[in-house]
Parts: C-alpha cells; sequence; structure tokens
C-alpha cells in the first residue's frame, strides 16, 4: 500500500503494522480500562493544568483530526503534578469521534466506550522541543478526557462554531484567545499508564492520564463534528468519522488509579 494511514478499510488500525511495525509493541494505546483491575496510588499527586488563553493560536483540520494548536515556546501552558516529574507543556488538543453515539472514544471503561474523547497533548520540558520529545519513554503526557451525549456544551461549542471554516482537509484558520481549561471535567480524578501514541508513528513515549469524569457534548454537537471531512477540497466528500483506534492489549502493565 503507497497510501497514507487513515481509517477506512485498507488504511485503518487494523493495517498500521504493515508500515509501522510498533503497532504490536509492549506499550501501545489505547486500552479498555478496566475499573477493579486498576490500583488505587495514594502516591499520586493532583494533576495541575495551568493553561494561558493568550498562546492559542489556530484550529485545523488535519484530515485525522480537528486539532487546536498553541504556542509552546515558553512555559505558558502546563502540566505538572499527577503521575509525572516536571514540567509537560500544552502542544495541542484534538478530538476523536464515531459516526454515532455508541463509539468513538479510543479509551473504553469497562468495555463501555463514549461517543468521543478530547486529548490534550503536553511534551516534557526537559527535551528541547516537542519532536525531540515525541520518542522518549517519558516525553509525553496526554490528558484524556471523555464526551458524553447530555446538555449542550457551551465552552465545546466555541471549538464548534468554527468547524465550518475547516471542513475539508488541509483547511485552518485562527483560534485565539482560547482557554482550554473550560474543556476539563470539574474534578480531575484520573486512571494513568504507560502507553502510545494513537496514530502513526505510535511511538511508546505517553503517559497516559485519563479522567474519571467526561464533559457533556449535545447531539447537535455530536453532529457537527460528524460534518467535517477527511477529504480535501474539490474530492468526493468524506466525512470524519469513527477517527479512532481501538484498544490494545495490555500486556501486563499496571494501571493506577488517583482516587478509591
Ligand atoms: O492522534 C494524535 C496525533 O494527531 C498527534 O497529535 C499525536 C501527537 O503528535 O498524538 C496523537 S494521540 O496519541 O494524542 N491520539
Ligand atoms: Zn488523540
Amino acid at each position: 500500500m503507497s497510501h497514507d494511514w487513515g481509517y477506512g478499510a485498507d488504511n485503518g488500525p487494523d493495517t498500521w503494522h504493515e508500515q509501522f511495525p510498533i503497532a504490536n509493541g509492549p506499550r501501545q494505546s489505547p486500552i479498555d480500562l478496566v475499573t477493579a483491575e486498576a490500583r488505587y496510588d495514594p502516591e499520586l499527586r493532583p494533576l495541575t493544568l495551568r493553561y494561558d488563553p493568550s498562546v492559542s493560536l489556530d484550529i485545523i483540520n488535519n484530515g485525522h483530526s480537528v486539532q487546536v494548536t498553541f504556542a509552546d515556546d515558553k512555559d505558558a501552558s502546563t502540566l505538572t503534578g499527577g503521575p509525572i516529574t516536571g514540567i509537560y507543556r500544552l502542544k495541542q488538543f484534538h478530538f476523536h469521534w464515531g459516526s454515532s453515539d455508541d463509539k468513538g472514544s479510543e479509551h473504553t471503561v469497562d468495555g463501555k466506550l463514549y461517543p468521543a474523547e478530547l486529548h490534550l497533548v503536553h511534551w516534557n520540558t526537559s527535551y528541547p522541543n516537542f519532536g525531540e520529545a515525541s520518542s522518549k519513554s517519558d516525553g509525553l503526557a496526554v490528558v484524556g478526557v471523555f464526551l458524553e451525549i447530555g446538555a449542550e456544551n457551551p465552552q465545546l461549542q466555541k471549538v464548534i462554531d468554527v468547524l465550518d471554516a475547516i471542513k475539508a482537509n488541509a483547511t485552518q484558520t485562527s483560534f485565539a484567545d482560547f482557554d482550554p481549561t473550560m474543556l476539563l471535567p470539574n474534578t480531575l480524578d484520573y486512571w494513568t499508564y504507560d502507553g502510545s501514541l494513537t496514530t502513526p508513528p505510535l511511538l511508546e513515549s505517553v503517559t497516559w492520564i485519563v479522567c474519571k469524569k467526561s464533559i457533556s457534548a449535545s447531539p447537535a454537537q455530536m453532529e457537527k463534528f460528524r460534518g467535517l471531512l477527511f477529504s480535501v477540497e474539490g474530492e468526493p466528500e468524506c466525512h470524519m468519522v469513527d477517527n479512532y483506534r481501538p484498544p490494545q492489549p495490555l500486556k501486563g502493565r499496571e494501571v493506577r488509579s488517583s482516587s478509591k
């Protein structure tokens, strides 16, 4: 196959190992979070997420997801505490979602799939930049937040309102002054484990921090995500849906919990 990876029948997650053999590696993500197997670890500190709205830059349809990018040349928006050591900087956030409300998340909880999952991607500032960090075993920390169908989420609506402007793959628009704190659940209890990027190159460099509490999205808000396109302008329209990788084998890893 010469074409790029994606989520279709001929280039989807089951084929990624052909070009990225680490797909079958020892610490792949996502996983099914089995709540009864997670070990409560009293040593885990609370998560501290300090986000500065002034470093939000733009929002892009990259053909795999919709992503908001942040300036990361200073310690403006940071993740500290939790399971990590040192300071990790926010680089971007993006979402994964389904073609219907019964699927879409990457992580699952006791086998339950959520309709979408938000990922806030941070890199370890003990490395010089995101690119260097992304190949190191402690290089990245991604905070995952599940979306659940419920009330309209006014914070999420700020993202959704600009999706019309980036419908096609390889389009972007400015997205200034956005505070991602607004997208977080009001309590930050979490599960954590050592894993990988969930998209090629599937690098095994991610400390995953998955929030136990979800945020809400209305059915209409979910439909807006499904209006985005995998396809570029001028190509036959192919809707951006089911852009998630299913759970991967745990392979003996431990999942820790910050709360009982
Ligand atoms: O899917 C994203 C991918 O788009 C990219 O953002 C990567 C970081 O370079 O992270 C993965 S993920 O593991 O956060 N899903
Ligand atoms: Zn992701």
